[in-house]
């Protein structure tokens, strides 16, 4: 009896730390860009979690940080839209970019489970290694 009211006080703590603020929980990712990749260049994250991103760019030019829509995985930079109104609309899901020597905090909802990929659409970064994996699992 004693230890199954230990775990029930144990189980309760756990509960209580999962639940930041509003309700709901979080996660913080970090990632450094640099000329030309993610460094990680692969994240798990939970479905529906509110989700924040450190980008840090340690190269020389800008970057970005662009998690892409359910079911879009380009292969090259000849498969994205000419336009920032396509690729916006139809390819990108969450996306900032970051100066040179400069850090920013990304903050979005993670989306349903999956795969998605996640590049530098600055021309000539994805083509030059510029690709990332974003798991989403469920929570
Ligand atoms: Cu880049």
């Amino acid at each position: 009896m004693m230890t199954v009211m230990t775990s029930l006080v144990v189980f309760a703590f756990a509960l209580a730390a999962c639940d930041s603020g509003g309700g709901e929980a979080s996660t913080s990712l970090e990632v450094t860009t640099s000329d030309f990749q993610f460094s990680p260049d692969s994240w798990t994250i939970p479905a529906g979690e509110d989700i924040s991103i450190e980008i840090t760019n340690n190269g020389s030019v800008l970057h970005e940080w662009v998690l892409m829509q359910p079911g879009v995985n380009i292969e090259s930079e000849a498969d994205l839209p000419e336009t920032e109104e396509e690729l916006l609309a139809d390819f990108v899901y969450v996306e900032d970019e970051v100066e040179a020597g400069e850090t920013k905090t990304l903050t979005f909802t993670a989306p349903e489970a999956g795969t998605y990929q996640v590049i530098c659409a600055i021309e000539s970064h994805f083509d030059a290694g510029m690709e990332g994996t974003l798991t989403v699992e469920d929570a």
